[in-house]
């Protein structure tokens, strides 16, 4: 007799609960992937974390094709992206229109710009074992620290870096946090903190996360609005790196990462910004966000809180869409955020 397909809480919003049927999990329950990853770990931490948005991760590219009967949909669902759309890359910053919406400075505080890469003909973060993990970060310390001009910088074994110094730069929004029980539940922490790291210039305006969600996050961000310097120097980064490090890359769903949300681009261009009366007004806020297809994630990253009225606000889509337009979602939208929030600002003045 077939296995019963996992029960989700009544309150389960995510895509997995969404789209795995009996009839799906009939199909994949018993399947594994060349490198050893299981349909069950692809679903674990959708499983394990009711509060899930997705709930599912894959192990490596065949994850993509041999669990495509759930991840299709999801993917379809999270990216407005059906199986025969394709993906093209447009990485000429030039394109962008618009350069600062905030010029004084009154409401975006910073702006950070990163993309998910990971290596060709290996497994994705999930079923990588604990050689191939050491292996990557060898390799990859040794191509960053080539780097020169504006990239330039050094690496840090995260092992090596105090507990102090390790707080504040994740307080400073640099670094990765320690325990993710969305990772945690794909195995992603397996031998933590061992073969993970970051990267960094002097001025932490070019970084990079050795090893976390995927095994490199190339990480552009600096202070205020310039949303173009800050997507001109993650391309240059990116270009600069592929020439050493192979990237894992599907021509119908782009670069692979091993959350489906990231697919395609694999780019979350984001700003850190000053929004009090749109906070207090959830449903003119998540109209105009929903307009641009855009999320709204808390302060200190995803699934955490705004203080103070600053938001993390980013592009929802990341594949189907050129890098160009992912970065042109979030500063169409940002526009109308801040003139939103001017106008409750001026109607809360009025009435005083
Ligand atoms: P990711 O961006 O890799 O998907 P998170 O949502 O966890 O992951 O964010 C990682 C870190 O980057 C968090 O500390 C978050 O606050 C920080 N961050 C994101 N956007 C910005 C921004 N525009 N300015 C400063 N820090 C940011
Ligand atoms: C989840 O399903 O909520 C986590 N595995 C993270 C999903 C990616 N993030 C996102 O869409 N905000």
């Amino acid at each position: 007799m077939a296995t019963k397909v996992p029960v989700f809480n009544s309150d389960c919003s995510s895509l997995l609960a969404k789209y795995l049927s009996q009839q799906v999990f009939s199909q994949l329950e018993d399947k594994v992937t060349t490198s050893g990853y299981t349909f069950k770990q692809a679903i674990n931490s959708g499983l394990v974390n009711q509060d899930s948005g997705v709930g599912v991760y894959a192990g490596d590219a065949e994850s993509y094709t041999m669990f495509a009967p759930l991840f299709d949909p999801i993917i379809a669902d999270y990216h407005n992206f059906n199986p025969h759309d394709s993906h093209q890359s447009n990485l000429h910053f030039d394109e962008l229109f618009g350069l600062n919406p905030d010029p004084t400075g009154k409401y975006i505080l910073s702006t950070r710009i990163r993309v998910g890469r990971n290596i060709a003909d290996m497994p994705l973060g999930p079923a990588l074992s604990r050689q191939q993990r050491r292996t990557i970060e060898l390799q990859l310390a040794k191509t960053l620290t080539g780097l020169s001009g504006e990239l330039s910088g050094n690496y840090y074994s995260l092992g090596n870096i105090d507990a102090e110094t390790r707080k504040q730069l994740i307080a400073d929004h640099f670094l990765f946090k320690a325990g993710d029980r969305f990772l945690d539940a794909v195995g992603l922490n397996r031998d933590w903190p061992e073969g993970r790291g970051i990267f960094h210039n002097l001025e932490k305006t070019f970084l990079v996360w050795v090893n976390e969600e995927d095994q490199l996050r190339i990480i552009s961000m600096q202070p205020g609005g310039d949303i173009k310097a800050v997507f001109s120097r993650l391309v240059k980064a990116v270009n600069e790196i592929e020439v050493s490090v192979p990237f894992l890359f599907d021509q119908r769903l782009g670069y692979l990462t091993s959350c489906p949300t990231n697919l395609g681009t694999a780019l979350r261009a984001s700003v850190h910004i000053r929004l009090p009366k749109l906070g207090d007004d959830l449903i003119t806020f998540k109209a105009i966000t929903d307009h641009h297809q855009l999320q709204i994630r808390g302060t200190s990253g995803e699934h955490s809180v705004s203080e103070g009225g600053v938001f993390d606000i980013s592009n929802k889509r990341r594949l189907g869409v050129t890098e160009v337009e992912c970065v042109q979602d979030l500063y169409d939208g940002v526009v109308e955020l801040i003139e939103r929030e001017q106008e409750l600002a001026i109607n809360v003045d009025l009435k005083k």
